[in-house]
């Protein structure tokens, strides 16, 4: 395996204009430091300041290359237009549901863009083939492409630290459809939880228009890989401070300063999504109702200044300032001051030392992708240091909510709940405490954020690669080839299929006549000797009479069940007997669910039914067509019938009926030396995946998707290599005549 190269906004150090370095503080730094791996191990991104504050570029790059680093500097204009701007005045409250926050700017979006170039190139130039890529967050989504475009041999990752939101508030965004597009270059995409996973499949469906499974898509004949992976704490790194000769004097040092009160604790980066005024106004709801506890506790709220010089945290700030000395100049008494605010960081001894000696822990976001403060806080709580087990009060809304369900849920909107929320948890029993504190702690002891990035890793080096895909192949070899073998007297045929192989879908089937060039293309090549032709297709007989008949090629009709030689005489029946007893139930079960999803509807063939969504609200209908497929496969367990899941169609066809069947028997009826099938579907794959004996067979895929072809081409390719056959053809005939 080649080296491991993490790219984010952000280096986990920032680099003073002096050239000092200092650990940066947020989740993704926090969380990263503790999934250190001991691969080879490159890290890319921003260091800090702007291009303009270093006197020597140069010298800053090779000092962090010592430390497996690589700068990418900004310059003042970029980090306005694409740190302040793009990413966090834009992007950062449209992925936390705070569409009324973001204020958008073309000139940002342009800058995004260019920057995004930017740390694609500083990866390239790093990057060897085999390499593992893994980029980090909002600030970079299309990165991922950037990198794909460039052309090497890389394992890209993609994980995004904040929510996805809902696809009606990601579409607000400038630059949607670049964005998905941006992350589609990666080979595997990961989120805290389910439910950003199933909104940004549902932004890939309403805005790009692409289906897909719950955890992979098709692209371009790739595979996406798409995962839930909940980051953890850094489990390590506090393990490490607790057990430090130094760590019981910091705790008595904290623990003598408190002078006996109940510590509230609060730590965040000061944002808005962390729901400090919510917060503030709970506290303050609290202290009017329980004047008896006035005395007794303390809020501790840390703050790490964030973002400074963005507007939005500025007042926020000033705000939180306000209001903190307006509750303690209401509520205070002498010597006492309800909430103490600290507005900067902690070395994390004492971050640690915090945690433990809190009775209640409020963790309120009203949004936020994970929380790791949650889990630091409940991972630091032992019985060593703390007098009472402590509670953690924690917001519905933090990604986190989803693995804590032991904590206190609380809306954070609804102010007078997390007030009888802070109540309950003081007044809570010992006994109650430890039980809920133990039983979270087993989890996320063992989910922590080593586990949380080893888990990433080792499912995005399983993403199957380009080498064990089908790639795109130059038809024309394999043109001169079959011209080749019917000079040598072969007998050669070739079986294609129609919709999405000669020709486009459209919306309207009756609409999908072949196009003017089509019809004499295939009678000139069914003209020549040594060559047969057979149209394969799920049409039924009366539309590839009407389009394809008196050519002289054979038409396949219903997925195989009937055929016209030549295009001639009467339909005939692969196999007479085929048993179609099964489609009442099935029939009932197809309309029941029409009638329930408006633009759907079923429609009946000899040995098929089909149920068509195309029309229908592409989410919906998509999620019907799954719900039917379940159903389907169990009702289809004991029936001589296959389940099939197509281009905006559910099939319930025959087994004793399938385009394989048929082109197998054509095979042996006209005793061909070598043949070559061509489709798009799954359909076609039964014909794809045949191996008839003494037979040079060659299986074609037209678009994208898996399958069991060895080549692929789209449907300008195959219309090609038929032109390029019939001229090869013509050419050796005029050889041959002369
Ligand atoms: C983003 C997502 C997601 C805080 N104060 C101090 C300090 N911290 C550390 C905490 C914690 C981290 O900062 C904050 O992490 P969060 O997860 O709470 O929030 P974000 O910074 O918004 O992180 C978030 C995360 O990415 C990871 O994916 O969970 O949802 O928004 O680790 O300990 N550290 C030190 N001193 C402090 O005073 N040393």
């Amino acid at each position: 395996m080649g080296k491991l190269i993490m790219v984010s906004n952000r280096l986990p150090v920032s680099i003073a204009a002096d050239g000092a370095a200092r650990r940066t503080t947020g989740g993704l730094a926090s969380a990263l430091e503790g999934a250190n791996t001991d691969e080879d191990r490159l890290w890319v991104g921003w260091p800090g300041g702007t291009e303009e504050d270093f006197n020597d570029l140069e010298a800053v790059t090779m000092a962090l290359a010592e430390t497996g680093l690589k700068p990418v500097f900004l310059s003042r204009e970029e980090v306005d237009g694409f740190y302040e701007g793009y990413a966090n005045s834009s992007l950062w409250p449209v992925l936390h549901s705070m569409v009324e926050r973001a204020r958008f700017s073309r000139e940002w979006w342009d800058i995004y863009q260019e920057v995004n170039r930017r740390y694609a190139d500083v990866v390239l130039e790093a990057a060897d083939d085999g390499d593992q890529v893994w980029i980090h967050d909002y600030h970079l989504l299309l990165v991922p492409t950037m990198l794909r475009e460039g052309g090497k041999q890389l394992r890209i990752g993609f994980f995004l630290h904040t929510p996805f939101p809902t696809s009606e508030v990601f579409r607000a965004l400038p630059g949607r459809s670049t964005l998905l597009e941006g992350l589609l270059g990666a080979d595997l995409l990961g989120f805290h939880t389910y439910d950003y996973l199933r909104h940004f499949r549902s932004s890939l469906l309403r805005i790009l228009g692409i289906e897909s499974e719950t955890e992979r898509l098709w692209l371009d004949g790739r595979e996406v890989r798409m995962g839930v992976y909940p980051i953890g704490h850094n489990h390590t790194g506090f393990e490490k401070e607790m057990h430090d000769p130094g760590f019981p004097a910091v705790l008595a040092e904290h623990r003598r300063n408190l002078s006996g009160k109940r510590m509230i604790l609060n730590v965040e980066r000061l944002d808005y999504t962390k729901g400090v005024p919510e917060k503030l106004a709970a506290m303050k709801r609290f202290l009017e109702r329980h004047p008896d506890k006035r005395t007794e506790v303390l809020f501790v709220l840390i703050a790490v200044p964030s973002r400074q010089g963005v507007a939005e945290y500025d007042s926020l700030t000033e705000h939180v300032q306000r209001e903190v000395g307006a509750i303690n100049g209401e509520f205070g008494s002498i010597g006492h001051a309800p909430i103490q605010f600290l507005h900067r960081g902690f070395p994390l001894a004492d971050l640690a030392a915090f945690y433990a000696l809190s009775e209640v822990c409020m963790v309120t976001p009203l949004r936020d992708g994970m929380n790791l403060v949650a889990k630091e806080f409940l991972d630091c709580q032992r019985p060593e240091f703390y007098q009472r087990p402590g509670v953690l009060i924690l917001s519905e809304f933090a990604g986190a909510a989803q693995e804590l369900s032991l904590a206190l849920h609380v809306n954070p909107y609804d102010i007078d709940s997390v007030a009888d929320a802070i109540n309950r948890a003081l007044d809570m029993p010992d006994a109650e405490r430890l039980s809920r504190i133990e039983a979270m702690q087993g989890r996320l002891r063992k989910q922590h954020s080593g586990v949380w990035a080893g888990r990433f890793l080792s499912d995005l080096e399983a993403v199957p690669q380009s080498e064990d895909r089908v790639e795109i192949t130059e038809m024309l070899p394999m043109a001169q080839k079959l011209a080749a073998d019917v000079a040598e007297g072969k007998h050669v045929a070739l079986f294609l299929d129609y919709d999405g192989t000669l020709r486009d879908f459209v919306d309207v089937p009756d609409d999908a006549v072949p196009d003017g060039e089509l019809p004499p293309l295939l009678r000139r090549l069914a003209a020549f000797e040594g060559l047969s032709l057979g149209l394969v297709s799920g049409r039924p007989p009366v539309f590839l009479e009407s389009h394809f008949a008196g050519l002289g090629v054979t038409l396949v009709a219903e997925h195989g069940y009937r055929w016209l030689d030549e295009g001639k005489g009467d339909w005939l029946l692969f196999n007479p007997h085929v048993n179609t007893d099964w489609k009442h139930a099935i029939r009932d079960h197809l309309e029941q669910a029409s009638l329930l999803t408006p633009g759907t509807h079923v429609e009946e063939k000899q040995s098929a039914l089909v149920w068509h969504y195309r029309k229908a609200d592409p989410e919906f209908g998509q999620w019907r067509a799954r719900s039917l497929l379940d159903e389907l496969t169990v009702m289809a367990a004991n029936l001589p019938v296959t389940v099939h899941h197509g281009q905006k169609i559910v099939e319930v066809s025959s087994l004793q009926v399938s385009k394989g069947l048929a082109v197998d028997h054509l095979i042996r009826e006209w005793g061909c030396d070598v043949a070559l099938v061509a489709g798009d579907d799954q359909t076609d794959e039964t014909m794809i995946a045949l191996d008839p004996p003494g037979v040079d067979f060659t299986g074609v895929k037209v678009g994208k998707g898996p399958t069991r072809a060895t080549r692929r081409t789209d449907i300008a390719g195959l219309r090609k290599f038929l032109v390029d056959l019939a001229r090869l053809l013509d050419e050796q005939r005029g050889t041959q005549q002369s």
